[in-house]
């Protein structure tokens, strides 16, 4: 697909492409066209670019990523399509594992995003056929099946584009849960430990260089992080700048003009 390269929207229509490029690759899911589209019209609203509450879950997430025991990245398809290299190279700075987990699930679509993420370097990918032997409790969709050695275990899990209910799942379970999600409202948002409200092509990029940044300070410096870090607050915050911005916008001139 051509987009010219002066073309208004060309950021958000490649990322889009990824997406359907992904979906034919059998990676996405037809639905994960469906919650881009929810991402996209939360990300028109934030402004496209990371706003500085973003930067403090991002903080956050990685001082915890980087104090956990066994901290995993749980990868679903939209994920893999739109950033497979950066996944990898965030698991391999944090020595995390990582591992495929779907909501919708089926056997070839595991695989294929294995194999994704192998070719974008991975050594390693959990969650995969018989591997997703475990169960966890309280949760009937197809997320409930983890590897024993990944998600089971894990103390931190990172779930960029989540779908509601395993976010609360995972928190009963007393697991630390960061979410990447546009939409500040959704279950998810809400029953994360760490929200970070933005789009996974700008918030991963930024755990990799944070997480450079944050294996340089010691153990204290993460610690007090997290002490000072309140979840309810950053997304007070995003609700507050969607709020001003649209009450900025409502009194300018929007009419482009020629
Ligand atoms: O690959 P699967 O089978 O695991 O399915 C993945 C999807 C995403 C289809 C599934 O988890 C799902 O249905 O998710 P939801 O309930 O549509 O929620 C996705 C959330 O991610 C929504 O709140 C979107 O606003 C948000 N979102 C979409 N695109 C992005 C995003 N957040 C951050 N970055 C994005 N690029």
């Amino acid at each position: 697909m051509f987009i010219p390269p002066n073309h208004p929207r060309r950021t958000s229509l490649l990322i889009r492409e990824k997406l359907v490029e992904g979906f034919k690759k059998g990676l996405v899911a037809p639905e994960g066209l469906i919650a881009h589209g929810r991402g996209e019209c939360f990300d028109y609203l934030i402004g496209e670019s990371t706003q500085p509450f973003a930067v403090k879950a991002i903080e956050a997430a990685v001082a915890g990523l980087l104090l956990a025991k066994h901290p995993v990245i749980s990868v679903n398809g939209n994920t893999a399509a739109l950033v497979p290299g950066e996944i990898v190279e965030l698991a391999r700075e944090l020595n995390a594992k990582i591992e495929v987990n779907l909501f919708y699930r089926t056997r070839e679509r595991e695989e294929a995003i294995a194999k994704w993420l192998r070719e974008h370097g991975a050594q390693e990918v959990l969650g995969v056929g018989e591997d997703a032997s475990a169960t966890i409790p309280e949760l009937f969709s197809e997320r409930r099946r983890v590897s024993p050695r990944g998600i089971l275990i894990a103390d931190v899990v990172l779930v960029p584009l989540e779908d509601g209910d395993r976010t609360e799942a995972l928190r009963k379970m007393g697991k630390t849960v960061i979410a990447i999600d546009l939409n500040p409202l959704s279950r998810t948002a809400r029953a994360a430990s760490i929200t970070i409200v933005d789009n996974v092509v700008r918030a991963i990029p930024l755990m990799i260089e944070k997480t450079r940044e944050f294996k340089l300070k010691p153990k204290s410096y993460l610690e007090e992080i997290l002490r000072n870090y309140d979840n309810n607050k950053i997304l007070q915050e995003a609700l507050t700048h969607i709020n001003e911005r649209l009450k900025q916008l409502s009194n300018s001139n929007l009419v482009i003009q020629f």
